[in-house]
């Protein structure tokens, strides 16, 4: 079994099942991203809370996994050649996920790649987008006296593919 203890992320998030891939998360609509697709594929994990009020995610161990500072980040016990592998950013921990297991990515290489290609539209198109929609109407980004952002990016989201 790999030995995790040399991860600082181990040391404020202690495993219990250190065979088991390592999930550091929270339900945000990226964190919960890569929950559903471990569902999904039914593949054995543990969770650990990173809990913003906290500032969790800015902690010296939080960053040793993810200097971005940001959720979510896994560690897999089990990685390419048996050694452990820490990751983060959804989408690359999604395709990681399905090359591994085999699933949700098809074997077809056209069909692969339109899979791999809504992947990206989602991480690079949808989601960053639809966080400054919520940025300029909810939160601080509301008060701008200037609603030009607010348009723009209210338009990209109303008009997908
Ligand atoms: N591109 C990153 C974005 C991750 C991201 O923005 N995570 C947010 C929660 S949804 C976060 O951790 N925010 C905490 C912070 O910025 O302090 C990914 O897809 O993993």
């Amino acid at each position: 079994m790999s030995d995790l203890s040399t991860f600082p992320i181990t040391k404020r998030w202690p495993a219990k099942h250190p065979d088991r891939l390592q999930l550091y998360s929270l339900p945000t609509p990226n964190g919960v991203k890569v929950s559903i697709m471990l569902e999904e594929i039914g593949l054995p994990y543990e969770v650990h809370l990173v809990d913003f009020n906290k500032d969790d995610q800015k902690t010296p161990e939080f960053l040793s996994l993810n200097p971005n500072g940001k959720i979510p980040a896994i560690l897999d016990p089990d990685g390419p050649g048996g050694r452990p592998l820490p990751l983060f950013e959804s989408g690359a921990i999604l395709h990681y996920l399905a090359e591994k297991t085999g699933k949700l990515l098809p074997a077809d290489p056209a069909r692969r790649y339109q899979a791999i290609q809504w992947l990206h539209f989602q991480m690079g198109g949808i989601g960053p987008m639809f966080g400054q929609v919520g940025f300029f109407h909810k939160f601080a980004g509301k008060e701008y006296e200037d609603k030009r952002p607010l348009e723009r990016y209210v338009a990209d989201v109303e008009t997908p593919p």
